[in-house]
């Protein structure tokens, strides 16, 4: 997933400019009239416009301007998503993508505006373009099991790999380390897996303390550490566990320094990575996070606190839009209880509940 922010006087321009950078498979997020002060008093009305193009930066890499993705088209995106059998979800995907591009053609289209099921899927938080797109697709009169069946076929939801060393990585109190104990005392409590836990996080007092606490009552192995090299003497001294988890330091991804740091100590290391995100993060922030933390490389997400989420949509809008699939959802404080592993009925269900 690719997401850019342009602004200009004219739609033409911006339009003309997404289709040269991001290509023609790209789709407008957002657009939003404002003014431009760059010379003096007088303010200009200008265009603001974020348009984002799906291909997953975490699993193919930087795609050099102008170049179209290899890893997208619509043959092995049906190939790594779930699909029921019999199904063509082939078609399905390649004729949203014909969508994404018609919205493109058409910005500022507006598609099925009075269409109860529009209503209902926005009022749970799904983004206005997806919506727009689904209902596209499904036609104006789109009944509940359809949209249902469809949002199947394309959510992705997976295990997290077969990596045995997991890191949990995400900003400041998403719940990594209270995720990482709830995981860890899954494994041990059922008997079949030797967990270790490591934490990088030697940034923020107390929080080698929270992680020590956990380790203690869980009876696991339990080591802090300050640089990349130490880490890997930790990895080396936790060779024989099944299960190595690893928390990472409490900063905001936009600290500058930060995504470096972390790649150093991950240079050489094939881990399973998470990205931990609250269920009631705002669109535009899950964006910014997840572009930062694309950096690192991201295999699974982790949606948090969906037991402070009034709306859930925003786990359907992400997991659309980034295309990264979902290992767990957390629902609440409780350690190890309050999570469960991902599946996509369960998914559309919270976020979509009832809407027929
Ligand atoms: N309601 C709710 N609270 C949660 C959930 N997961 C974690 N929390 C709470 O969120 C707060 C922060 O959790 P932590 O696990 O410390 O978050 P963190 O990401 O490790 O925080 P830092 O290390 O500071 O970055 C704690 O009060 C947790 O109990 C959840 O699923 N639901
Ligand atoms: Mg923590």
């Amino acid at each position: 997933m690719q997401v850019k922010t342009y602004t200009a006087g004219s739609m033409k321009d911006i339009l003309s400019r997404i289709k040269s950078e991001l290509g023609s498979d790209a789709v407008i997020l957002s657009k939003r009239e404002i003014a431009d002060k760059t010379f003096g008093m007088a303010a200009r009305p200008m265009i603001e416009v974020t348009a984002a193009v799906d291909y997953d930066e975490s699993r193919v890499g930087p795609r050099p301007r102008g170049v179209r993705s290899a890893a997208k088209t619509p043959e092995n995106l049906s190939a790594e998503a779930h699909s029921l059998p019999g199904q063509n979800l082939s078609n399905d995907i390649a004729e949203l993508k014909e969508m994404m591009k018609e919205l493109i053609a058409h910005s500022g289209m507006k598609l099925h505006q009075n269409s109860p099921m529009r209503k209902k899927l926005l009022a749970r938080g799904i983004r206005p373009n997806l919506v727009d797109v689904l209902l596209s697709r499904l036609g104006e009169g789109a009944r509940e099991n359809a949209v249902k069946d469809l949002l199947h076929k394309i959510v992705r939801t997976s295990p997290p790999t077969s990596s045995r060393i997991w890191v949990f990585l995400g900003t400041t109190g998403v719940g990594k380390t209270t995720t990482i104990a709830k995981i860890a005392a899954g494994g041990v409590l059922s008997g079949k897996k030797r967990v270790g836990l490591i934490t990088l996080d030697t940034y923020r007092i107390g929080a080698i303390d929270q992680g020590r606490t956990y380790a203690k009552i869980l009876n696991i192995p339990f080591m802090s550490v300050a640089t990349a090299a130490e880490f890997r003497a930790a990895l080396g001294r936790m060779d024989s566990l099944d299960l190595v988890l690893v928390d990472t330091v409490g900063r905001s991804g936009l600290c500058k320094d930060y995504i470096p740091q972390v790649k150093d100590y991950l240079e050489g290391i094939d881990p399973c990575t998470f990205l931990l995100m609250p269920v009631a993060t705002r669109d535009s922030e899950m964006d910014a996070v997840t572009r930062t933390f694309s950096e690192l490389g991201i295999h699974r997400m982790i949606f948090t606190k969906a037991d402070e989420a009034i709306q859930s949509g925003s786990i359907i809008t992400h997991n659309l839009l980034h295309r990264i699939p979902i290992s767990y959802i957390t629902t609440g404080q409780k350690v190890p209880e309050d999570i469960e592993e991902a599946s996509s009925s369960r998914i559309i269900q919270r976020s979509l509940g009832d809407i027929s």
